[in-house]
């Protein structure tokens, strides 16, 4: 019977909700019946008929019980009865370490605009940290339950990892990741994919504060969805929960939606489909977490923020920027924090003379930590059958690295060599 502290909270990486452990009810999964859940049927927005089919849920009853209950969780396995923990307000499975560890959920957010690059940054990003940062950072990425809305059961996040971006990316003819279906007609956007990130290296000063650790441990939570597709008030509030709750956030910037930059650039894209006023990511980004409640709007915002213009290869021929920060960083002693700042300076300054200030105001007044990241997902642009020569990616991870940094989880290369 593991304890657990009468205060302490968990975030569930699928509602984003807070609750205590203790609170957390079982399902029966070695039960042979199958019974409707409406709490998941409600979660998923399950078109009318269709039911979720699933194993009983055991909820707590008695008033000791339940008030034993803030101070352990029961065990899962009795004999022949298999049990998992779910979530008390969706339902979903808690993936196993953040269900039996208690560990608070450390969540880092990734947001954009439609078009503004996600899908393509996640199914990139996932494969350079598993194929290249795992040497050189010194991290492991391991894969950890969530749901599929097809199957209607808990997968690992792999498996749906290659559905959504890797058949396309990965395959032997790579294309461009399609374009998602808004959250409306397709329940699967709501499902997250779930990461443990693990840092296995130290500085000598964080060795000292964990001495007895094999690796430090950070959740990753991709939610594969934008603000602007959530018409309906649930999904606006599940959205809100997760920017607002994040330990962290990557805001993704659309470069073609800006027609100061727009006109400078010399490609094919569909002009028509952007508007002449660019979709003000970073001032519904703040007001988001304000509307959230959970900071003091005299004060600037905590939360470290990751300004991040994606699709930064089609910036390459344009006057302004130095050659200098299309360069790929290395981080094999450490985040490259130098070559971070330079390009954040770089870009700043780009925004400023291109006149594009309402970024820098909106960010400089309302956050405390910032900085700003050119990063490519594919390094070009797809042909318009969809298809790729190659997939070279710039800087595709610096703005992820800056925030572990900021979180204290990575250590820059000046950390690394101190006492
Ligand atoms: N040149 C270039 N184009 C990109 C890159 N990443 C995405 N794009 C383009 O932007 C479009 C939208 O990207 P997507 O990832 O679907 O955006 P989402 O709607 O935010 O998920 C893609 O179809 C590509 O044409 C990149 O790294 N470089
Ligand atoms: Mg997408
Ligand atoms: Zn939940």
């Amino acid at each position: 019977m593991p304890f657990t502290h009468p205060f302490s909270k968990v975030l569930c990486p699928f509602c984003f909700e807070y609750f205590h452990l203790g609170q957390a009810p079982v399902r029966v999964v070695s039960s042979s019946e199958l019974v409707n859940d409406p709490v998941v049927q409600e979660f998923l927005r399950l078109p009318a008929g269709s039911e979720a089919l699933m194993p009983p849920v055991e909820e707590q009853s008695g008033f000791f019980n339940k008030a034993m209950r803030n101070f352990y969780y029961p065990a899962l396995h009795n004999g022949k009865v298999t049990k998992h923990r779910i979530c008390p307000h969706c339902h979903m499975k808690l993936p196993i370490q953040l269900g039996n560890n208690g560990m608070l959920s450390n969540i880092i957010a990734v947001t954009g605009y439609r078009d503004s690059g996600k899908s393509n940054f996640f199914g990139v990003l996932i494969n350079e940290l598993k194929n290249r940062y795992s040497q050189e950072v010194g991290l492991n990425l391991i894969t950890q339950e969530t749901f599929s809305t097809s199957a209607m059961r808990s997968v690992f996040s792999d498996e749906l990892y290659n559905e959504r971006y890797g058949a396309d990316l990965l395959g032997d003819n790579p294309q461009v990741v399609r374009a998602t279906l808004s959250a409306q007609t397709n329940s699967d956007i709501r499902i997250p994919l779930i990461y443990r990130l693990n840092l296995t290296r130290f500085s000598k000063r964080q060795r000292w504060l964990h001495p007895f650790a094999n690796h430090r441990p950070i959740d990753l939570v991709l939610f594969d969805a934008a603000g602007e597709d959530m018409s309906s008030p649930e999904m606006l509030s599940l959205y809100c929960r997760y920017i607002s709750r994040a330990a962290g956030i990557i805001a993704l910037i659309d470069p073609l939606s800006y027609p100061e930059i727009r006109n400078d650039i010399t490609m094919n894209y569909r002009s028509t489909s952007y508007q002449n006023r660019p979709y003000d990511t970073m001032g519904v980004l703040t007001q988001t977490i304000e509307s959230a409640g959970r900071h003091n709007s005299t004060q600037k915002i905590n939360t470290p923020l990751a300004v991040t213009i994606s699709k930064f290869d089609l910036l390459r021929n344009i006057d302004g920027l130095d050659p200098s920060v299309f360069e790929d960083h290395v981080h094999s002693s450490g985040f490259d924090s130098l070559a971070a700042d330079k390009t954040s300076d770089a870009i700043r300054n780009f925004l400023i003379r291109k006149r594009i200030n309402s970024i820098p105001t909106v960010v400089e007044d309302n956050y405390k930590t910032y900085k700003y990241f050119g990063m490519s997902a594919l390094g070009r642009s797809p042909r318009p059958d969809r298809s790729l020569t190659s997939i070279e990616p710039i800087n595709i991870a610096d703005s992820l690295f800056w925030i572990l940094n900021q979180l204290g989880y990575l250590q820059t290369e000046e950390e690394m060599k101190k006492n």
